[in-house]
């Protein structure tokens, strides 16, 4: 090699160097996690999303951090698993509604009067039935951090006080894109008709639906008071919410950083649920004050009768001892 080819490869190493160290510094600098949900800021989903958010940028020292997209600035919840599937979104804090047409084994969890109360439905989430359901969303490409919470849901319509299931029969209800909320809501006689969450508002508002079923702490952040007269405490279904987090961030992570993503998810459950609790004490009032006509006193018996023929298809489904076993957690 002659004197003068050498001085050109030197240079040529030197801005390698270069290269690499601007390439590491950028590995060190901050990558910024998008996530969505579809409630605004202010509801549970948010609480739950700011508190993970917050831990992730602390657990690893400012590496990682969240934009947060609320009311569904990027999608409904099924358009939303898709990227986070896909890998064009990084996280996203839904609930279960459309989640059974990507992971069918989770659809059990959305048998309406499954769950007695809410310490029974987050024991069955935090406990190993719904470890293991985590686990089967790593099959399908989602990687489930923690069970949040959506909440129980209940009707709102614009017709009628619902207080029995007879009440409830021949309304067009508005559900989410879920065969098995669908098949359980029309033993009550509810005419489901399956629309993602960000048209709802403006079909609750022209009519084309009579009612929708959510948890208070939507029903409050969505305002549905404005476009809904009636609203029936009908318990009929638990919601739950999963953080989730798609295969190329994971994959990525280190293991001390996996770490610290699940146990941010894990506070996060905790303050959305707190946040339920706190919306499902004070938010009946609120909703009145807004407008509201509040069934207080629902003939749930009606409803749990109307739907046990429809655990036989659900038995059929999911297996009559794994039903059986969820029931069984005290
Ligand atoms: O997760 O679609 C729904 O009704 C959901 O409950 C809402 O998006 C919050």
């Amino acid at each position: 090699m002659t004197r003068s080819t050498q001085r050109p490869l030197r240079a040529l190493r030197a801005t390698l160097a270069a290269l690499l160290a601007t390439g590491a510094g950028l590995a060190a600098a901050q990558t910024v996690l998008k996530i969505g949900y579809t409630p605004p800021t202010a509801s549970h989903y948010g609480v739950g999303a700011t508190v993970f958010c917050d831990e992730i940028t602390k657990g690893t020292a400012n590496r990682y951090s969240c934009q947060h997209f609320p009311s569904s600035a990027l999608g409904g919840e099924r358009e939303m698993i898709e990227a986070v599937q896909l890998g064009t979104q990084d996280l996203v804090n839904t609930s279960t509604g459309p989640l059974g047409n990507f992971v069918p084994e989770t659809r059990i969890v959305d048998i309406p009067f499954l769950f007695r109360d809410y310490e029974h439905a987050r024991k069955v989430m935090d406990g190993p039935i719904g470890q293991e359901l985590l686990k089967k969303m790593q099959a399908k490409g989602l990687v489930g951090l923690a069970w949040t919470e959506n909440g129980f849901r209940h009707m709102t319509n614009s017709k009628r006080p619902i207080v029995q299931a007879t009440d409830a029969a021949g309304l067009k209800l508005r559900t989410m894109e879920n065969k098995v909320h669908m098949e359980g809501y029309k033993t009550f006689g509810l005419l489901p008709t399956p629309m993602a969450f960000p048209e709802l508002f403006g079909a609750l508002q022209q009519g084309t639906v009579d009612g929708q079923e959510n948890p208070i702490p939507v029903i409050l952040a969505s305002k549905f008071s404005q476009v809904q007269k009636h609203l029936s405490l009908t318990g009929h279904v638990y919601s739950p919410a999963v953080i989730i987090v798609s295969a190329p961030v994971w994959s990525k992570l280190s293991e001390a950083d996996k770490k610290v993503f699940t146990e941010a998810a894990k506070k996060a459950a905790v303050a959305q649920r707190k946040k339920v609790n706190d919306d499902e004490a004070n938010g009946i009032a609120q909703l009145r004050k807004d407008g509201m006509q509040v069934v207080e006193k629902v003939d749930g018996d009606s409803f749990r009768k109307a739907v046990t023929p429809a655990y036989a298809n659900f038995a059929k489904e999911f297996g009559a001892d794994r039903i059986a076993a969820i029931q069984a957690v005290q």
